[in-house]
């Protein structure tokens, strides 16, 4: 697990373009609207820094959380957002896509509630990732809401869907603090050695 000494709140773009990043690694948060991404984000950060909403649409801006001055988190609108007009949500993806091939990014972690098989947007963005030279992570998001047996059972079940060994799944609930220490470590994989002695 990565010691967090700093968090600094970078603030939020409408689309992924925004000017002058500053060139460090950044690790994205993506997933369908209301999987739980802000809330992973803040377990993950040990603080509230990410909204958590009751109502899908949360995060509608893209924001950035700048972590020891070493590494940004990148908190990402959920897709498959009901209200966003079709126009808009092409607009979105496009935007998403070409962002998808910033040199910075380093990794991304893709949620995926556990209850659920992966829909239609959820395996549109696996295809595109698997497309690319990018390295993520399958989290699979509020594993509190099932039983030990039900959470192997979707386990099984989303891997075999997604076509990814299930043993890559991780399991975690922002709830009860579960999956912390195994997303850090897939975290701290992406980034560059001198990078992850750095914030060990
Ligand atoms: N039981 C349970 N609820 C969770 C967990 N993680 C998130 N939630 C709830 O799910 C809802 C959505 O959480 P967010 O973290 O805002 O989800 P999001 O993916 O950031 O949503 P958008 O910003 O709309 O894309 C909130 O009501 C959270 O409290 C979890 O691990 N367990
Ligand atoms: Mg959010």
């Amino acid at each position: 697990m990565a010691k967090i000494k700093k968090v600094e709140y970078w603030g939020g773009t409408l689309t992924p373009y925004k000017e002058n990043l500053p060139d460090l690694p950044y690790i994205l948060f993506t997933g369908r609207s209301n999987v739980g991404k802000s809330s992973l984000l803040n377990m993950l950060l040990q603080r509230k820094v990410a909204h958590v909403g009751k109502s899908p649409g949360k995060t509608r801006i893209i924001n950035f959380f700048a972590i020891n001055d070493l590494i940004a988190f990148v908190d990402l609108p959920g897709y498959g957002y009901a209200k966003v007009s079709k126009e808009m949500r092409k607009k979105w993806e496009d935007a998403l896509r070409k962002f998808l091939y910033h040199p910075s990014i380093q990794g991304a972690v893709c949620l995926i509630d556990i209850r659920h098989p992966p829909g239609k947007n959820d395996r549109m963005l696996i295809d595109l990732l698997l497309s690319i030279p990018i390295n993520f992570r399958v989290v699979l998001s509020k594993a509190d809401k099932l039983s030990k047996n039900q959470q192997v059972r979707m386990r099984n079940i989303i891997a075999r869907e997604l076509k990814i060994p299930d043993e890559e799944l991780i399991v975690s609930s922002a709830k009860e603090k579960i999956g912390n220490e195994e997303i850090w470590g897939a975290i701290l994989n992406f980034l560059p050695e001198s990078v992850r002695e750095k914030l060990r």
